[in-house]
């Protein structure tokens, strides 16, 4: 049924847009009742007001902590207008209908990301407006509840439509909402105290987020999408700025990604490095003296794959760069900062997206990472685990050299970041060979390798870079055959967790063969 909009709470953190909604409503004839900071923002702009204080009985007290709770306001929400049992109850104490509620919350989320202390924070959780949401939205048969400045427009349409009354599917929906709204807070309350209780993943308990962006479809168009943060506000792809080219698709979030937080482990003081994603997986990536350089030698592993790509450097973006990225199609660039001659390159390419963070994720920071199975999800730590040099074991009668030692490093961060079986050839500080994602280590070894011969071919090479390359496998090899297909290929030395029931079968073929090969004790299956 249509249901006239007679008597109105406003009671708002965000004023954005109160006034037009206070003036539209008077309009329509609505009594307007407010708190304190609501009811002063609408009175100064000229318009009459009820004070919550003057329904309730009692003054706003103890600093604004207790304005609306009361029976007078709860009693308003939630009355059934169909049921003589609650109204007598209203009759009787006085309770007059609040038909409609617009309230958003204490800026809890932003308090936090502004980084205020603890008892700021604390001050910033509110309990009047959820309690009033949740009221409203139940009893949403016969009160329209707005929680969302966005919703001002929607809901003067909707009354606009019904001679200032609101229908009831439009009640439902914003009922719906008005709970996904107080679920999202309260998550992220929740989410900021385990953080500063330093709890650990299985007693957390409780997820936070909210929808930033719908997208027009997920991984297939057949699927929808929607992008969600989580509120942590964490360098990286949530978070950038986009310069130029369409919207980003779900896909292009994913691998972008991926390509922000692969090469955010290589340090930018330490030197240009850039990576080259596909399908969530590094088709390329390398350091350089110079960022034209890191990229060269990254789109040299593989120069088929890159079409399509999405490429993320970890310094600035510069002109050269970007010339010779323009060279061909790539969906995405992201960087920590692009120059303006890079910028005017790239805007002649008009469905090349160009994105620059602040600064580049840590990939040593703890957070958590979510993964949805059948009727469940699955949280972990994420995988911010960390090796040294110091922490390798060598293993092999043969020790590794400085320039093998320092490709094997390179090799092991690059395998973080690919699906397992992963095995990554490196020479001279460029990947040469990647395999992915293989159901069998071995395999993931030949197809690098057969990769780095056709590649060979293309560079016109006598021989591939595998040759005189070292070698990273994110897991240990459960069989000498994996390792061995490696030397064949020409690898020298490895690096690899080790802690397979073989091992030394494992390392009697390493040292048969020549090689030289460090345990990191440490895996990185990433699946
Ligand atoms: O501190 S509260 O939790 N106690 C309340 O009783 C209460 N009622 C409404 N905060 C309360 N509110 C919140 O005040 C609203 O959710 C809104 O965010 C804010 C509006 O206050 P003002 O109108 O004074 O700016």
């Amino acid at each position: 049924e249509n249901l006239p909009i007679r008597r109105a709470l406003l009671s708002v953190s965000d004023k954005t847009g109160l006034i037009d909604l206070g003036h539209a409503l008077a309009g329509f004839g609505v009594e307007l009742l407010s708190t304190g900071g609501s009811a002063k923002a609408l009175r100064d702009a000229g318009l009459t007001v009820t004070d919550v204080a003057d329904v309730t009985g009692f003054p706003e007290m103890m600093d604004g902590r207790v304005k609306t709770l009361h029976p007078n306001v709860h009693g308003g929400l939630l009355a059934l207008r169909d049921n003589d049992d609650h109204l007598a109850a209203m009759k009787e104490h006085g309770i007059a209908g609040i038909d409609l509620l617009v309230v958003n919350l204490y800026p809890f989320e932003e308090t936090v990301a502004k980084g205020a202390d603890y008892d700021t924070c604390i001050e910033n959780i509110d309990i009047g407006g959820p309690a009033m949401i949740r009221a409203a939205a139940k009893n949403h048969a016969f009160v329209t509840t707005i929680v969302d400045v966005e919703d001002y427009d929607k809901l003067l349409g909707d009354m606009a439509k019904h001679n200032g009354a609101t229908c009831p599917k439009f009640r439902k929906r914003r009922a719906q909402i008005a709970y996904a709204r107080t679920a999202a807070y309260d998550a992220a309350v929740s989410t900021w105290m385990a953080d500063a209780i330093g709890l650990d993943t299985p007693r957390r308990r409780a997820f936070a987020g909210t929808i930033a962006q719908k997208l027009r479809y997920g991984e297939n168009p057949h699927q929808s999408a929607s992008f969600y943060l989580d509120g942590s506000n964490r360098p990286g792809v949530a978070t950038a700025v986009q310069h130029q080219g369409k919207e980003l698709s779900y896909n292009n979030i994913n691998d972008t990604d991926a390509a922000i937080e692969l090469v955010a482990e290589f340090d930018a003081a330490d030197g240009p490095a850039c990576a080259i994603i596909k399908h969530a997986n590094p088709c390329g990536v390398a350091r350089g003296k110079t960022m034209v350089e890191a990229y060269r030698a990254a789109f040299n592993c593989d120069n088929v794959s890159p079409f399509g790509g999405i490429i993320a450097l970890n310094q600035r973006l510069d002109g050269e760069t970007a010339e010779e990225i323009s060279k061909i199609f790539t969906e995405v660039v992201i960087a920590p900062g692009a120059d303006t001659d890079a910028m005017e390159i790239f805007a002649k390419k008009k469905n090349l997206r160009l994105l620059t963070v602040d600064a580049l994720p840590d990939p040593r920071a703890a957070a958590l990472t979510y993964r949805q199975v059948s009727g469940g999800m699955l949280v972990q730590d994420k995988d911010n685990g960390h090796i040294a040099m110091n922490d390798l074991k060598v293993v092999t009668e043969r020790k590794p050299t400085e320039a093998e030692l320092v490709d094997l490093m390179f090799a092991w961060r690059v395998a973080k970041h690919v699906k397992s079986n992963a095995i990554i050839y490196v020479k001279d500080g460029a990947t040469v060979g990647i395999g992915a994602g293989q159901m069998s280590r071995v395999d993931s070894t030949r197809i690098a390798a057969r990769k780095a011969q056709d590649m060979a071919e293309v560079l016109g090479l006598d021989q591939p870079l595998t040759v005189g390359s070292v070698v990273a496998s994110d897991a240990f090899f459960p069989f000498a055959d994996g390792l061995l297909s490696a030397a064949e290929a020409g690898a020298t030395a490895v690096i690899q967790p080790g802690g397979s029931m073989r091992d030394d079968e494992v390392i009697k073929a390493a040292n048969d063969a020549g090689l030289a090969m460090v345990f990191t004790g440490m895996r990185h299956f990433r699946h």
